[in-house]
């Protein structure tokens, strides 16, 4: 029987148990840059069998929220350098996750105050965060964004493939996750609610994935795919994305992805950070796993949202092979330590969550230190 708390291999790497801190955005990277601050935070959490970086822009049009971090330019990469270092001198491993947010943006934060780019000029339903030069911040609508040409896709998939080496040559990470969910830049191709193009990259399922499989085939090629993973959310409503036929899409996309070799692949079970279960949205996760081992897949089946122990061994006797763990995660930095004892998890406190400094983000203590 597997056991959350034993070794496992992940591509050449061997991790220490089957527990993975998911990606959580912060928004503690003023100028996109990463701190100190943020090395401490990811050093005291690398216990965890891996950790997954936040949402990190691969481009200044990737960017959709203020004070996240980016992987674009030599101050951000040496940034990222001090944290994957502080990681790895507690003996901990970290991947990277590369983010293109497509339409969830704002004129505001992209370059020159251009639109936001997306597969369709359609705004989605949703709203971003914005900081002052003094400091305070708002939510704000996300602004029309405009649709890409045909002829710009090659450039964002390019954009992936040099995030990708930046990361694991220059940053030290150990390998890339490319974010494919959440209603962002790939889900936004993928997904019937966003995407209208009448070209080879809208209408049909192989067309909408199209994006998505051409930026995994550059960056496995790139990196490794031993080094590659990619997150997928199938049903959120998160960012108004929705599509008409998500069992069948992913289904295709899983089976396009099985020949890759990838290190694993990281599905949002529901809402993202909400219920498992999303009304009117069924799907079947259990199907989706066996499509991709029944194309030959071999690399790990990550599971997310919503685990506790007791789920977490459930999902690994029925065949996950990892379970990543978010919010738990901020307000545990021992978390492996307290499932392995079955002691209580503190509480997160929500007011800390996005953006300010030390406080709710290296200041939730470790149990004996309680
Ligand atoms: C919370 C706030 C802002 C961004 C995601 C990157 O949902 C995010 C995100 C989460 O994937």
């Amino acid at each position: 029987m597997k056991s959350l708390f034993e070794p496992v291999p992940l591509g050449k790497l061997q991790l220490p148990n089957r527990i993975v801190m998911a990606p959580l955005t912060r928004n503690r990277a003023p100028e996109a840059i990463p701190t100190p601050l943020m090395a401490q935070y990811y050093a005291q959490r690398a216990a965890a069998g891996l950790l997954i970086s936040e949402a990190t822009a691969i481009t200044h049009q990737g960017q959709g929220y203020a004070d996240v971090p980016g992987l674009y330019g030599t101050e951000q990469l040496d940034g990222w350098r001090r944290v994957t270092d502080a990681v790895h001198g507690q003996g901990g491993r970290i991947f990277c996750q590369l983010w293109h947010v497509g339409r969830v943006s704002h004129v505001d934060l992209q370059p020159h105050g251009q639109k936001p780019v997306a597969p369709s000029a359609i705004t989605a339903k949703t709203k971003t965060w914005l900081t002052k030069a003094d400091g305070s911040g708002s939510f704000v609508a996300t602004s029309e964004p405009r649709a890409l040409d045909v002829g710009e896709l090659p450039g964002i998939v390019q954009d992936f493939r040099h995030a990708a080496r930046h990361a694991v040559t220059s940053a030290g990470f150990d390998g890339v996750e490319v974010h494919g969910a959440n209603g962002y830049l790939l889900d936004q191709f993928l997904k019937t609610g966003a995407n209208q193009r009448r070209d080879d990259y809208g209408g049909s399922i192989p067309n909408r994935a199209r994006l998505l499989l051409e930026v995994m085939r550059a960056v496995a090629e790139e990196v490794g795919a031993e080094r590659v993973g990619v997150r997928l959310s199938p049903v959120t409503p998160a960012n108004d994305i929705v599509d008409e036929n998500p069992q069948a899409l992913f289904d295709h996309v899983v089976r396009e992805l099985a020949g890759l070799g990838l290190a694993y692949v990281h599905v949002i079970e529901g809402a993202t950070g909400g219920p498992r279960e999303v009304e009117g949205r069924p799907f079947d996760y259990g199907a989706l796993r066996q499509a991709w081992r029944d194309a030959g897949a071999k690399g790990a089946w990550m599971v997310n949202n919503g685990y506790d122990r007791r789920l977490a061994e459930r999902a690994l006797e029925q065949g996950a092979d990892l379970v990543a763990f978010g919010r738990p995660f901020i307000s545990n930095p021992d978390l492996v330590e307290r499932l392995r004892a079955n002691a209580p998890l503190a509480a997160i406190d929500k007011a800390t969550l996005y953006g300010g400094g030390a406080k709710g983000y290296t200041d939730y203590p470790a149990l004996q230190q309680g």
